[in-house]
């Protein structure tokens, strides 16, 4: 669960320049916000294909699951305004994951233990002869934000929709003991089964700076023991919000219990202070509860991360009719509180991405799930056309702000990267790509793709790689940038952020790939207000969330460009136009 940063921000500011008394204060300001309706519902800048509701507020992806031919998605919602507040689980069905229909929030705030909000949580499907699925999440029980795990059981499993939950009175299932801070206490996860036939689930919290996973076990689901240590824990992180702990293999996805020899697991957190995430893989040991990163994995702010850009709370699930483990992620919005009350929505759900571990065993793969190939119309191809420093060409025959395209980029040789300057930070992409963007020109790089440019290039997006040679012989390192900076005209009033320009991050990622076969391959989903970019098969990916003036609806465009000296070919470029699903009743 995730108070946007802007409250956060003026919260700690009043802890820090008042004593705490005044907070309630700054949450009245807000408030005035939160039960503002949309009257008007603006629609430039709203998505097609991703999933949004019609109006107001939305943060985390709750309790996604499959459950009798039905894919579930539920998620933290404001039914009154599109600030943060008044929070529901909100709950859409799917049949494919593209097409969505909305039925009742599943959970609201209505009893002492969850009166004060209904934050984020998971679903666990119970096995059995009838399997059964069981939702926990988190209740806010007082106005100091004291949280408390419960769960939610459908009222009847045989409703296809299970439009209708139950909480039932013996709710909470876990209170924090002494030793917890009950106000960093959220976010259950989906439980596993180990070898002892015990449920297990763990839950994010903090100790001092220390970012803390508690694990939790239970023979019935109902009656939870908390173990002796926490499942992980990490210094100097900060508040961890929304685990999410699972096996992942070379092959394909996995159910949350399976273990074994081939199975690696990965652990994300969500880091509240930083407003992102990070992973790592490493193994699983039952006997004792605990999860040890893989040696040479990063643990800590400079860690892998799912997506380099506009992605928070995110949580997988498994899905057994395709076999495969699909990662939902919230992308905000980068405008201001003001204007997101004013054009009456805020926050989307970016498309489900498939998750397996890459061979090499360091890092995840991530690509959009096939559904959304069923939204393509009108391909185009371009195949083997060279692109000389300075160059550029326009994609033309698709709707540009509602794209999917998937390029192939191929050069003769490395010689012409530029050197890696050793005082660069190396896990800072974000700082580099800012001193060089796509005007700044290059060896080899950079080149890539202009996403909702406008007519003269007044405004535009660039997803693209430079590369660079760094000290070590031989090696290169491929930085990938999607970069907000010139993506909108800084003069509207639209794209100020609390009076200031809007925030119009140069999101970077380095990509781990090998440069043997000298190619370089870049799909980009484009939406209007948002580009998810995915490099080299989904092994780095970043997304923007933009707001052009110029480049909108039939005016945006699409370019291919290289600005490094080095020429770069393109090998093949499909792109498409992307259709809006037949239903998204939101
Ligand atoms: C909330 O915290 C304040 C300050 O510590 C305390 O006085 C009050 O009793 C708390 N309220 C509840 C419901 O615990
Ligand atoms: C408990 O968590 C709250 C909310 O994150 C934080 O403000 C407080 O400092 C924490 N208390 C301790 C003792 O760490
Ligand atoms: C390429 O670099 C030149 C010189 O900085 C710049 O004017 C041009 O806009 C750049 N092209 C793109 C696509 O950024
Ligand atoms: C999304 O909005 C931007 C701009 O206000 C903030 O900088 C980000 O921290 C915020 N992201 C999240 C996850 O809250």
């Amino acid at each position: 669960m995730d108070l946007p940063l802007t409250l956060l921000c003026c919260l700690i500011t009043l802890l820090l320049v008042n004593n705490g008394g005044i907070v309630q204060g700054s949450h009245d300001v807000f408030a005035q916000l939160r039960s503002v309706p949309a009257v008007d519902v603006t629609q430039v800048h709203r998505t097609a294909y991703h999933f949004q509701p019609t109006k107001n507020w939305i943060n985390d992806p709750n309790g996604p699951m499959y459950y009798n031919g039905i894919y579930h998605l539920f998620y933290q919602y404001n039914p009154k305004g599109a600030v943060w507040g008044n929070i529901v689980w909100a709950h859409s069905v799917s049949k494919d994951l593209i097409n969505w229909a909305k039925v009742e929030p599943a959970i609201y705030p209505s009893q002492p233990f969850d009166k004060y909000g209904c934050w984020s949580g998971s679903a666990t499907i119970l096995p059995g002869k009838t399997p059964k699925p069981i939702i926990l999440y988190t209740g806010i029980v007082d106005e100091n934000n004291t949280q408390v795990q419960n769960y939610a059981v459908p009222a009847d499993p045989t409703d296809p929709y299970l439009r209708k939950w139950i909480k039932p009175n013996n709710n909470p299932l876990v209170v924090a003991d002494k030793s917890v801070n009950g106000s960093s206490f959220r976010d259950p996860t989906t439980g596993w089964l180990g070898p002892d036939g015990n449920w297990r689930i763990t839950i994010g919290s903090r100790r001092k700076h220390r970012g803390v996973s508690y694990l939790y076990r239970s023979r019935d689901f109902i009656h939870w023991t908390k173990g002796k240590h926490p499942l992980h824990s990490t210094a100097g992180t900060g508040n961890w919000e929304c685990p999410d702990f699972f096996p992942v293999s070379v092959s394909g996805g996995l159910d949350t219990s399976v273990m074994g020899p081939n199975v690696k697991h990965v652990f994300k957190v969500s880091l509240d202070e930083t407003r992102y995430e990070y992973y790592t893989i490493g193994k699983y040991y039952p006997e004792k509860d605990r999860y040890i990163p893989d040696k040479g994995m990063i643990d800590g702010w400079d860690g892998l991360r799912y997506d380099y850009g506009n992605f928070y709370a995110s949580k997988s699930f498994f899905d057994p009719k395709k076999n495969r483990r699909i990662l939902w992620g919230w992308a905000n919005e980068s405008d201001s509180t003001e204007m997101d009350v004013k054009k009456g929505w805020a926050g989307i759900q970016l498309i489900p991405r498939t998750i397996v571990l890459d061979p090499s065993g360091k890092q995840l793969v991530q690509w959009p799930i096939e559904e959304v190939e069923t939204l393509r119309r009108n391909e185009v191809q371009l195949r083997s056309l060279k692109l000389a420093k300075g160059e550029k060409i326009e994609i033309t025959g698709i709707t540009a702000a509602q794209a999917d395209v998937d390029v192939t980029f191929s050069f003769n040789s490395l010689d012409k990267a530029e050197p890696f300057d050793p005082r660069w930070d190396k896990y800072d992409g974000q700082k580099l790509c800012s001193r060089k963007g796509s005007t700044v020109q290059g060896g080899l790089g950079p080149f890539g793709l202009l996403t909702l440019a406008s007519h003269n290039l007044e405004e535009y997006t660039p997803v693209f790689f430079r590369l660079f040679k760094a000290q070590q012989h031989n090696k290169h390192l491929v930085l990938l940038c999607s970069d907000a900076s010139r993506s909108t005209l800084m003069d509207d009033e639209t794209n100020m952020k609390d009076g200031r320009d809007a925030y119009r991050p140069s999101f970077a990622g380095f990509v781990d790939v090998d440069l043997k076969d000298k190619k370089l391959t870049l799909r980009s989903l484009i939406d209007n207000s948002v580009v998810e970019s995915f490099g080299a098969g989904g092994k780095t990916v970043i997304t923007s969330r933009v707001y052009p003036t110029l480049a909108v609806y039939e005016n945006a465009r699409l370019y291919a460009f290289n600005n490094g000296t080095e020429t770069v070919k393109i090998e093949s470029l499909n792109a498409w136009s992307m259709s809006k699903p037949l239903y998204m009743n939101q």
